[in-house]
């Protein structure tokens, strides 16, 4: 890994992060990505079955049964447990993911969870042995693929598993030719952490709900549990607040460059939220403060400190003017209002406060804003959210932070830690998807360097107990891979961020601890190159990784 711009171990400036990115814009706008699509007319044969331990992320346990597979034929039918509206859900989604492609029907059925399986089976309860919510146990014979799970989130962690047993061309958009062959075996499985998250910034550069869709259809194929919307910043309000109509009205007007504005209705963020859920993602919205809100600020002249309307702001990074005036009643009744709405339209256990790059304030302020805001997200009955600068002004016991970087108020992070708060790793210099993955290409301007640059090795060799010193193992909840989107114009750049790294990020934070081995990733992370590719998704053709012929 190559870092530039700052000291290993040191806190990362914010005139570094600036003035690296500021060249980056330069040349960014307007730049088509450098794209790797590969071929999309190309289909791998699919005689053999895929290996029950070609999955990413690894399984916990896998034992196969050689001699035996099961063949979907097209007069299966898909077993849900009656009675459960999450079998239901999950079987849906199984079926909508099997039938384009194989051009069965496969009706879903409604039975006893005592029916003995046929066809393929979604089990709801009785998976005792099973550790957690997300745990499941997938056994496949020659007459049955069974799915048995304690909760919904098993069921759909095991079908995201099933769809990689069966062929590439599965992830085709088109009706394709059989066989639907998987290998016989057993997997049971469970995450090492409960909280796998990827973080869209929105905010920046808007993207619209289809964009977002897409995202998180990308995001539950390797069991990503969290998607976190970064929603605000300086340079866009992106969420409808009927309060405060202005927000969506100036605030959404631009974004960084001035390209791209717009916003979620209220209505197109409760689909996005749904389409999530029903896909095993949870959204986390986030509003930023104290800082970054001049989008806000430009948008009402009284949440200013001197009262007056600030300029929309479109450069990159932080705004000096982003300030939110912490000391104005004003601004706690505005954050009230808005997170009373965000409330009512999340159906998920988070909200995020931000916390985002506050170093310009005294530990004083950032305590006045978070001991104010962290309340209001209780009061409306949701878990507060936080980057880790947030973590000075908030009650520990009911808090997640989430770790950028070391360096930036250390012993405030372990001490939240210590009083309870669940902490989320998501260091800079690996998890960040946003960072360029080499500087081998100056000339293709996607992507930020100031935390170095980070090619898929480096997304996957880290720990996450081993990034800040003194933080107790326990109080880890898990991984985050934030995409920040001030060099990244639509889904092809974005896609080509995101992948192949997000999957590293998917195993480090779901496969047991013992298991991570890069030799053993590359080639399994190899084998999903044909299915991105079906899947039309723009995946960045790594030089480490042994991709098949054609990828
Ligand atoms: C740092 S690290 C930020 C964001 C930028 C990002 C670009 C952190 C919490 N904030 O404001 O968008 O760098 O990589």
């Amino acid at each position: 890994m190559n870092v530039s711009g700052r000291l290993p171990g040191r806190p990362l400036s914010r005139r570094t992060k600036t003035s690296v990115i500021a060249v980056a814009m330069v040349v960014t706008v307007g730049v088509s990505t450098a794209a790797a699509w590969g071929s999309t007319s190309s289909t791998p044969a699919a005689s053999g079955a895929v290996p029950l331990t070609r999955v990413v992320p690894q399984p916990a346990s896998v034992q196969t049964k050689p001699g035996v597979a099961y063949t979907l034929s097209p007069g299966a039918a898909i077993q849900a447990t009656a009675g459960s509206a999450d079998a239901k859900d999950a079987a849906d989604f199984l079926a909508g993911l099997l039938r384009k492609p194989t051009g069965y029907a496969l009706p879903v059925r409604s039975v006893p969870s005592s029916t003995t399986p046929t066809g393929v089976a979604l089990v709801l309860g009785g998976a005792d042995s099973l550790k957690g919510a997300e745990g499941y146990q997938l056994d496949v014979t020659s007459k049955a693929v069974t799915i048995r799970a304690n909760k919904r989130e098993g069921l759909f962690n095991g079908i995201e598993t099933l769809r990689q047993l069966l062929p590439a061309k599965l992830e085709s958009p088109k009706p394709v030719g059989g066989p639907w062959r998987i290998q016989g075996g057993t997997i049971k499985d469970q995450p090492r952490y409960g909280f796998r998250g990827a973080m869209l910034d929105v905010a920046r550069n808007f993207m619209p709900d289809t964009g977002v869709k897409r995202y998180i259809d990308d995001l539950a194929r390797y069991k990503i549990n969290y998607l976190h919307l970064h929603l605000v910043d300086d340079q866009g309000w992106r969420i409808q607040i009927d309060s405060w109509p202005n927000l969506t009205k100036i605030g959404g007007s631009t974004g960084v460059g001035g390209i791209s504005k717009g916003y979620y209705t209220k209505a197109q963020y409760k689909d996005i939220v749904g389409y999530a859920w029903s896909r095993g993602v949870t959204v986390i919205p986030e509003i930023e403060g104290s800082d970054h809100q001049q989008a806000a600020l430009a948008s009402y002249a009284e949440l200013n400190c001197d009262g007056k309307a600030r300029e929309l702001y479109t450069g990159f990074l932080k705004s000096d003017e982003g300030l939110l005036c912490v000391d104005k009643p004003i601004t706690y009744t505005f954050m009230d209002q808005v997170i009373k709405e965000v409330a009512e339209m999340t159906p998920g256990p988070y909200i995020g406060i931000g916390g985002d790059e506050t170093q310009n304030r005294s530990a004083a302020e950032l305590k006045t804003y978070y001991n104010k805001v962290g309340p209001l997200v209780q009061k409306y009955g949701k878990k507060v959210y936080g980057w880790q600068e947030s973590a000075v002004g908030l009650d520990p016991a009911t808090t997640t932070t989430e770790l950028w970087g070391v360096g930036i108020g250390d012993d405030e992070v372990i001490a939240a830690a210590k009083g309870g708060a669940k902490v989320v790793m998501a260091p800079s210099d690996h998890a960040y998807i946003d960072m360029k993955y080499n500087a081998e290409k100056p000339e293709y301007p996607v992507g930020n360097t100031w935390a170095g640059t980070t090619d898929v090795p480096d997304s996957y060799n880290w720990d996450p107990k081993t990034v800040l010193k003194g933080l107790p193992e326990s109080a880890i909840a898990g991984v985050e891979a934030p995409l920040w989107t001030e060099t990244v114009f639509g889904m092809d750049q974005l896609e080509n961020l995101a992948f192949p790294r997000l999957l590293s990020i998917a195993e480090i934070g779901w496969s047991p601890e013992s298991s991570h081995n890069w030799d053993s990733f590359k080639t399994r992370l190899a084998a999903q190159g044909p299915r991105l590719r079906e899947a039309r998704v723009n995946y960045y053709i790594a030089p480490e990784i042994p991709w098949p012929s054609g990828s």
